[in-house]
């Protein structure tokens, strides 16, 4: 039985909770930059997993890696050692300057994991009275999805009735290094940690001034306050730097990588951090079945070196001055556009309309239509994320699709 696009959306429909609102195409298939429906119509992926297939789709060196992998070991649980463990936390450590790694699967495990580890760091380290200490964070984030985590999120579709919340954040507002000052002021001995997206994805690739994140880091260093950048968005290669701290040179006293660690082959994500944080953690208190399997290993370190022999930092940062150049070109031909933004290959086009709006929803489905898969984020922001291997041929040929799309495009 053959099933076309709207089977197969029928069956996800009546099957599935109703918790996304997809764009109405049906994949199938990917290679690099592309990939094709069920009907074999090819697009370019302009959202590669939200930042999750950074190497492309089916890369594959990572392919090969899961494959020769999963022939002989998936799955020990930590009970065992297992021989992909060790010389995967050997690798991403030196690679990223820390001691040590505590290895999780999705993005939101790992989030939770730094909460953890900064509470107890503040207890044990710091001397924070017992149930006192509170983590900053920031106005407009998105850190994932668990009770914990939407507790500090101010998205009220995220947060509603899914009370009681977790108490012991305070939210500061982001991009405000002055916000975060007063902040840490008034709680000065109750603060472990302030939690922090370099730039913030779901906010709409909301790139803070130059210096704000080291005036942060600098206050929180002042104030025995561990700086945690969520670089699960913004990690590996995207923003044109093997980490978007890169860019202002400063080094996280905890750091949280997800998505692209296994280049969108397999949930694989980590909490990077010194000794002296990492070892407030003794058997028995955190963990996972599946945090560390030596499938995840094997993946993530393959995945982590195409980043590196790729040079895909490198091309991103060139692809996204491009990509943005081009951009602002068109802004004065299109009414409805107002600004372009961002950071390497993690940008958006902004919207002249209201975030309530379906403007960027409707172009999206037109771009869909010319064969280019991009997603909104508000009713007035588009986020363009293409793989970092896409060719530079490949990115102009994508632009004149959104030339396409634009002209099309009646508001
Ligand atoms: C969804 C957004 C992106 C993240 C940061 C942690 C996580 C994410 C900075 C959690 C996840 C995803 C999840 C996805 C939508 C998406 C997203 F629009 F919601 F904000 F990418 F921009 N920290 N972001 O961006 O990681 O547990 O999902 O592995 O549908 O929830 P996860």
């Amino acid at each position: 039985m053959n099933l076309t696009s709207k089977d197969l959306i029928e069956l996800e429909n009546q099957y599935g909770a109703h918790n996304y609102h997809p764009l109405p195409v049906v994949l199938d298939r990917g290679e690099g930059a592309f990939v094709w429906d069920i009907e074999g119509r090819k697009y370019f992926d302009f959202l590669s997993a939200y930042s999750a297939v950074n190497q492309g789709h089916s890369h594959p060196r990572i392919l090969d890696a899961l494959v020769k992998q999963s022939q002989k070991l998936t799955l020990t649980s930590r009970a065992f050692y297992n021989s992909e463990l060790g010389k995967y936390e050997k690798y991403i450590t030196e690679l990223f300057g820390y001691e040590k790694v505590l290895p999780m699967n999705t993005g939101a495990e790992a989030v939770e994991t730094a909460i953890k580890i900064a509470r107890k760091w503040g207890y044990e380290k710091k001397g924070i009275p017992s149930g006192e200490a509170k983590i900053l964070v920031c106005s407009g984030n998105f850190h994932g999805r668990t009770t914990t985590i939407i507790s500090f999120s101010n998205d009220e579709d995220a947060r509603n009735n899914f009370n009681p919340y977790t108490s012991g954040f305070i939210t500061v507002e982001y991009n405000d290094v002055e916000s975060l000052r007063l902040a840490i002021e008034k709680n000065k001995d109750t603060i472990c940690g302030f939690l922090v997206e370099p730039i913030q994805g779901e906010a709409g690739v909301n790139v803070p001034d130059e210096g704000y994140l080291s005036a942060c880091y600098e206050i929180c260093k002042a104030n025995n306050v561990l700086f945690i950048a969520d670089e699960i968005q913004t990690g590996i290669a995207r923003t044109g730097k093997m980490l978007a701290v890169d860019h202002e040179n400063l080094k996280p006293d905890m750091l949280i990588l997800g998505k692209a660690l296994s280049g969108g082959v397999y949930p694989v994500s980590a909490v990077l951090a010194n000794d002296e944080i990492m070892d407030v953690i003794k058997p028995g208190q955190h963990g996972s079945t599946y945090g560390g399997n030596p499938l995840a290993c094997a993946v993530a370190i393959e995945a982590l070196e195409v980043v590196i022999d790729e040079n895909l930092a490198e091309k991103a940062e060139n692809l996204g001055k491009i990509f943005r150049s081009e951009i602002e070109k068109m802004i004065p031909e299109f009414s409805f556009l107002k600004s372009v933004r961002g950071k390497g290959l993690l940008n958006a086009v902004l919207i002249n309309d209201t975030p309530e709006s379906s403007t960027a929803w409707d172009l999206c489905v037109e771009m869909m239509n010319n064969g280019l898969l991009a997603k909104p984020t508000h009713g007035n922001i588009i986020r363009f994320a293409p793989p970092l291997v896409i060719s530079e041929a490949d990115l102009h040929a994508a632009i004149e699709v959104l030339r396409l799309s634009f002209m099309n495009f009646k508001k």
